[in-house]
């Protein structure tokens, strides 16, 4: 069966159009233990594209009254994401840097964090969709509060759960080896979609149904991409 370029086109424009790129700064050129926005809203379909500017980070998944854990380890049957370490500095070497998307898939929300040393105790951690209109308990500040308070910051290999979903998915590593190179696929702007062009790799957080579910996959992108994002 023969597609033709134009059908390819029309039909990633479709889907650039039903969905929103969000930008997460992963840290930034002066090394901060923070994500930028911290604090953001998205649409069930959007996209949260996680990169990753310096040092040595992680995005995982929890659940609010858990910080600093994933989110398996305390939901029954929740496979969270994780984005595994992400080094910046063996990007670079190939003017590139780590990227990290997941797509949101409904509005309820989704509490992240950095699994790297006691980033998250620091207060390096993150909501989307706070909704405290809900539950004014369950803030980002209380987010935060509690996680500075957490004995330990773990990611998922270092947890066991009872369903068989415990440990980071080797695949989606941090390491740039493991990483689809194309860098002209990703978005120049933040509105618009990376390109499926680009060979996804799982996440290691793909099943559930739930509320939280998300697919997520791991890239570089060129910095001079990144830079006209920002
Ligand atoms: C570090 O950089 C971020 C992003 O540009 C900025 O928001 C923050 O205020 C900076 N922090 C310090 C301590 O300079
Ligand atoms: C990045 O951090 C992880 C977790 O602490 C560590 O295992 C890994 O060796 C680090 N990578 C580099 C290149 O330092
Ligand atoms: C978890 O999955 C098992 C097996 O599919 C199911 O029996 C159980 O009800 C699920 N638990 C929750 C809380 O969804
Ligand atoms: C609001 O959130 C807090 C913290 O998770 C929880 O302890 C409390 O039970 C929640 N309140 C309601 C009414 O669900
Ligand atoms: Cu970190």
């Amino acid at each position: 069966m023969h597609f033709s370029t134009a059908a390819i086109a029309t039909a990633l424009l479709g889907l650039a159009s039903a969905q929103k790129v969000h930008v997460v700064s992963v840290s930034s050129a002066n090394k901060s233990l923070a994500f930028y926005p911290d604090n953001l809203k998205a649409a069930a379909g959007d996209m949260i594209q996680f990169q990753f500017l310096a040092g040595n980070h992680s995005v995982v998944q929890s659940n609010f009254d858990n910080p600093c854990t994933p989110i398996q380890a305390h939901v029954a049957n929740a496979t969270g994401f994780f984005s595994g370490y992400m080094n910046v500095a063996a990007s670079a070497a190939s003017g590139q840097i780590p990227v990290y998307t997941v797509e949101v898939k409904d509005t309820k929300p989704l509490w992240v964090y950095c699994s790297q040393g006691k980033h998250c105790q620091a207060g390096m951690a993150m909501v989307v969709n706070e909704n405290t209109a809900a539950n004014s308990s369950r803030s980002l500040a209380n987010f935060k509060s509690l996680a500075a308070q957490a004995p330990a910051n773990l990611d998922p290999s270092s947890i066991t759960t009872g369903n068989g979903n415990a440990g980071s998915d080797s695949s989606s590593g941090g390491t740039s080896s493991s990483i689809p190179s194309p860098t002209e696929s990703f978005p120049s702007s933040s509105s618009s979609l990376p390109s499926p062009s680009t060979t996804p790799t799982d996440g290691p957080a793909r099943a559930l149904g739930s509320a939280l579910s998300v697919s997520a996959w791991t890239g570089l992108l060129s910095i001079a991409a990144a830079l006209a994002m920002l």
